[in-house]
């Protein structure tokens, strides 16, 4: 069908038209949970994956039922006036599991402000997750630590971020040398909305033209807040990129073994010299926006139904339970674990202390810089004025 005769915008013409490619999407555990032999597509991803053990999926299962329940304690601590927003990963789990156990120490990731899979894979501890939004942190983690960019908020920037930075790499001479400690990837997370902003149109650019080591890990959730991806595209998102000169693979982002394949294969070409790949994880934004959005105003609830029988944690528990792979005893140890890691995690967000003022000043560059050194100075002796009353400014 020739695209002029696509009909408008949010039209079922539309949304036929950039669905119906939904058969070249890779995926390996069905929404029934059973692992059928792959074929077509999925074959070239299934060598990324032979080594993947029980033990591991039974860790992915972990990771992901921990992630959701400490992402809905997050939710209520917000309902309860504990943070002032919190922008929930429901649904996306899997996305951010695969992907973000497909990485190595030595990659660096690049996120939004909803990663937060990909944060616990990474070693964040969630703690210092909620301390951002509750705003007693005005960053929440030391990023070269984790390999782990702090949350970013402006749709899109990452993008180049982390191109820039995968630029750096390859300037560092930390690309294509064979050496498996020292080859590095670089993964920056974005939205289907932020495929429109003009941002990622100029790191897909740079990525192609200097080759970085960049992967562009594409969560389409069908929604920017309330525009449906349907409104930002006339073609599947993956295929954008070819335009660009970047191969582009759709996967079933709510299948863990999936991500972690096309994933693996993305980092491994990034470091291995390669270049840039494009990946489109087709997902599902199960919950709002933020907790300040209410999609009941724009999204009927069958199509969340819908997307609640391809749940990414269900899958992955239905085939280990029929697998043999785990038993009760296992399932119950994990949600006791997640429960746990939840009721702790509620009293220490509760206990975070707020920040000195002045701490705004303190990771802007990596070296001390004599402006900014003024400023703060200049800043120390207007709030001495206060001296006393420092309390009552501050409550
Ligand atoms: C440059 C910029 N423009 C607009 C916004 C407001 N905004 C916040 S989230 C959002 C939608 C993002 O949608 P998407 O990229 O699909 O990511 P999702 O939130 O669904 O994960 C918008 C427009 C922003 N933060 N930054």
């Amino acid at each position: 069908m020739p695209d002029t005769d696509v009909g408008p915008a949010g039209s079922p013409d539309r949304a036929a038209h950039v669905d119906r490619e939904a058969d070249t999407m890779i995926q390996m555990l069905t929404p029934e949970g059973e692992r059928p032999e792959p074929t077509g597509a999925a074959l070239e991803y299934a060598a990324y994956v032979e080594d993947v053990t029980d033990d591991d999926l039974r860790g992915m299962y972990r990771d992901m039922v921990i992630v959701r329940r400490f992402d809905a304690e997050a939710t209520a601590l917000q309902r309860q006036g504990e943070l002032g927003l919190w922008a929930s990963l429901l649904g996306q789990e899997a996305a951010q599991v695969g992907s973000g156990r497909a990485l190595r120490p030595q990659d660096f990731a690049y996120p939004t402000y909803r990663e937060h899979g990909v944060a616990w894979c990474r070693g964040v501890p969630p703690t210092a997750l909620l301390g951002l939004y509750r705003g007693a942190s005005l960053g929440g983690w030391d990023p070269a630590e984790h390999g782990f960019a702090l949350y970013t908020i402006v749709i899109g920037s990452q993008t180049l971020h982390a191109t820039g930075y995968a630029m750096g790499v390859q300037r560092d001479h930390a690309v294509g040398t064979g050496e498996p400690d020292r080859d590095a990837a670089v993964i920056a997370y974005l939205g289907d909305g932020a495929t429109s902003q003009g941002d990622v149109s100029e790191a897909l650019v740079f990525s192609a033209v200097y080759n970085a080591p960049v992967v562009f890990f594409c969560q389409n959730n069908q929604w920017a807040i309330s525009e449906p991806n349907t409104r930002q595209t006339r073609v599947p998102l993956f295929k954008r990129s070819s335009g660009f000169g970047i191969p582009g693979v759709r996967v079933d982002g709510n299948d863990v073994l999936a991500t972690l394949a096309v994933t693996r294969a993305a980092t491994e070409r990034a470091r291995s010299g390669g270049g840039p790949t494009f990946v489109e994880a087709y997902t599902y934004r199960m919950g709002a926006h933020t907790t300040s959005d209410d999609p009941s105003r724009y999204r009927i609830a069958a199509e969340v139904e819908e997307w609640k029988l391809k749940d990414p944690i269900a899958r992955v528990k239905a085939y280990l339970a029929r697998s043999g792979a785990a038993d009760e005893d296992f399932f119950a140890e994990v949600e006791a674990e997640a429960k746990q890691i939840a009721t702790e995690l509620r009293v220490t967000c509760r206990a975070l202390p707020d920040p000195p003022p002045e701490s705004m000043f303190d990771d802007v560059y990596a070296e001390p810089h004599a402006v900014l050194d003024a400023e703060r100075e200049e800043y120390l002796a207007y709030r001495a004025g206060f001296a006393d009353d420092t309390e009552e400014v501050r409550t």
